[in-house]
């Protein structure tokens, strides 16, 4: 039998090995470590749609009074708690197919609000649908383990937490006159979510508004991070942008054009 002085050199040989594998963003084989928790993404069309130069059939913002008017989902995305997060975690193509059923649910809560295809891991360039699941689907594992569960997830967490209706009973009304306090917007949605969102501007507008969970869907405390909002925000009105309202002002192109 080896003596315990030959066993300790051994088993430090044994332990480097096993960090050489699994390497140094803590995976093993090449994969993506097990994701922390889950960020629901809501972005708002009033801020984003203002942006619009081009219109198309693929962007909401283009449906004139069919427009969204509340915020609608960019995306549920696994993180790390470094923040960090993992994408695009295995092949797996994203199939309009397995989601049929949930479509008409798709297009008014989760539209894109662009034009253009958006790029995907595997498949080049496609939906925005596509470009979530491939990116920040795969990665869910394993709490979510395939593509129809990652869309009817995301849209029953989704309709759990309302936020325009949290804001607007608030007081937070979309305007474009008024200006809100950024602290006034993150304790009304505290006061109901019992969480601390995050929250993303462009400039002093709401772009989005993120709701974090545990991987059992429990609200938790998104990271502190550096917000890019400033202390007063505004939550602009939606600006109608349909045909018959913009044909003169905006140009309509095919959604190829817009790539
Ligand atoms: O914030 C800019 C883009 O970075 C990606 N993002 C951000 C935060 C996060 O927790 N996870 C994450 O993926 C988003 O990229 P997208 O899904 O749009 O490709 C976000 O838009």
């Amino acid at each position: 039998m080896a003596s315990l002085s030959a066993q300790i050199p051994l088993c430090l040989a044994l332990m480097m090995a096993a960090c050489l594998m699994i390497g140094i963003n803590g995976s093993i084989d090449g994969a993506q470590r097990e994701f922390d928790y889950f960020a629901l993404s809501l972005q708002w069309p009033g801020t984003i749609c203002h942006k619009t130069r081009h219109c198309c059939s693929s962007n909401a913002c283009c449906r004139g009074s069919n427009s969204p008017t509340e915020f609608t989902i960019h995306g549920l995305w696994p993180d790390y708690n470094d923040g960090t997060w993992p994408s695009c975690c295995y092949r797996s193509q994203f199939d309009v197919k397995e989601i049929s059923t949930l479509l008409d649910a798709l297009e008014k809560y989760w539209p894109s609000l662009y034009c253009g295809k958006s790029s995907t891991c595997f498949s080049g360039k496609g939906l925005f649908w596509a470009h979530e699941w491939e990116k920040h689907g795969t990665c869910s594992s394993p709490v979510i383990r395939d593509e129809y569960s990652y869309f009817i997830t995301t849209l029953n967490v989704y309709f759990k937490y309302n936020v325009t209706k949290i804001l607007n009973e608030a007081g937070y009304a979309p305007s474009n006159s008024e200006r809100y306090p950024l602290g006034g917007i993150v304790s009304a949605i505290e006061n109901s979510f019992r969480a601390t969102p995050e929250v993303i501007c462009s400039k002093e507008a709401v772009e989005e508004i993120r709701l974090c969970f545990f991987k059992d869907f429990k609200p938790r405390n998104c990271l502190a991070s550096k917000t890019s909002c400033p202390k007063y925000v505004s939550l602009p009105a939606y600006v109608s942008m349909g045909r018959e309202a913009s044909e003169s002002e905006i140009a309509w192109i095919s959604d190829d054009e817009a790539l």
